[in-house]
């Protein structure tokens, strides 16, 4: 591990220092702002203190431009052959499954009976934990597009039942409103999935942001969106009261963007859940998401979406995909809740691992693990 300490004007300065010298894969271990040593240090701006660090072996492994180059390159074409094989794992099990399946009057081989390939994925899909309403208005709506002379494919099947999952997936593109608030189960990725969207609002879009968290029940909870705040050089308010809450906002008049971190809400109690009801009402117009964990189970889902109906979300997170090959919870949560959904997360690393649900093929999610 290689730790090196640098100083520049700001962070984002400081974040180019680090990254030309101890490339993207560098860890911000600490930053502060600091006072230059001396008598010249009262006469100058502060500058911004980032300690950052690297895994050595990691980065002798990176060589030259052009090693890595190569190593893109060979990473490429092994991905294009591990794509390969599995197509043709898949198109082998496909038609074993259809032999298998096949009665003895099949003429063409790899056509099927609707009915039989419809069974074939509705057991495919099974593991996913989808709603069973959803499943079978999904089969409904396939079966009836399916529903013409003759036999067809597993493939065709799945491409009907992919193109029906999809339909009952919306998906909302990027910020809408100036307010962007957090809510949802302890937990699940709020303050991280926040960071990452203030990160995008601030380095990508350029917005001027503000940060604002209402999370002040639990020990640390303002400590890690302080870091956050430090290492992005982003203006961060603590708010009490709903009185306070006004006051900040006053405050924060010039920025572009305003995330609110709140406290994870346990959903069993109605005060904690009512408690942020006035901070809400004062926000609003605002894009208030529902916060869920992609691990959550089914029936979980159903009542959290329920429970924070009163708190009026209109955007859906779901967090933590990597952490789980069931995404029922993508479709399940889009069918409880009726609105749109706006991120999905798969990973911790901060702002990296964050997607906007408009880019990404969410029903193609179902068949991605197998
Ligand atoms: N694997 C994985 N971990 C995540 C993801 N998002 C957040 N986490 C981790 O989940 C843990 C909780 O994240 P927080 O952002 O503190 O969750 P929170 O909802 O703000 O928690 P409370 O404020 O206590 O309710 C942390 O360890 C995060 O790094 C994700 O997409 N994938
Ligand atoms: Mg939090």
């Amino acid at each position: 591990m290689k730790i090196r300490k640098y100083l520049a004007p700001d962070m984002k300065e400081g974040l180019v220092k680090v990254k030309k010298d101890l490339g993207s894969d560098a860890l911000i271990l600490h930053s502060r702002r600091v006072r230059r040593k001396g008598l010249r240090g009262f006469f100058t701006p502060r500058q911004m203190e980032i300690i950052a660090a690297v895994d050595q072996k990691k980065k002798e492994s990176q060589a030259s431009p052009v090693m890595l180059k190569k190593a893109a390159a060979k990473e490429k074409e092994m991905t294009a052959m591990a794509d390969e094989l599995k197509e043709l794992k898949n198109m082998v099990s496909e038609l074993s499954t259809v032999a298998s399946n096949s009665s003895s009057d099949d003429k063409t081989p790899g056509l099927i009976t609707k009915k039989k390939s419809s069974n074939y994925w509705r057991n495919y899909l099974e593991h996913h934990d989808l709603d069973p309403t959803l499943l079978e208005e999904i089969f409904n709506e396939a079966e009836e597009e399916a529903n013409v002379p003759g036999r067809m494919s597993h493939t065709r099947m799945a491409e009907i039942l992919k193109d029906k999952a999809a339909r009952k997936i919306n998906s909302s593109k990027g910020f809408n409103a100036r307010a962007q608030i957090f809510i949802g189960p302890t937990g699940v990725g709020k303050t991280t999935t926040l960071a990452k969207l203030a990160a995008r609002s601030s380095f990508s879009l350029n917005e001027k942001v503000g940060l604002i968290t209402i999370d002040h029940y639990r020990i640390g909870a303002v400590e890690q969106l302080r870091t956050y705040s430090e290492i992005m050089d982003l203006p961060l308010e603590v708010v009490m009261t709903p009185q306070d809450l006004f006051k900040v906002m006053v405050r924060l008049e010039s920025c572009d963007r305003i995330f609110i971190d709140t406290a994870g809400r346990s959903t069993g109690s109605d005060d904690q859940l009512e408690d942020l009801l006035p901070y809400i009402d004062m926000l609003q117009p605002a894009d208030i998401h529902l916060v869920i964990s992609a691990t959550t189970r089914r029936q979980d889902i159903g009542f959290i979406t329920e429970r924070f109906k009163r708190l009026k979300y209109n955007r859906l997170i779901v967090t933590k995909l990597d952490e789980t090959n069931a995404y029922g919870a993508v479709l399940n949560g889009t069918y409880y809740t009726k609105v749109p959904l706006a991120y999905l997360t798969d990973g911790q690393r901060v702002p990296q691992d964050l997607k906007l649900a408009s880019e990404v093929d969410l029903a193609g999610l179902l068949w991605r693990a197998g």
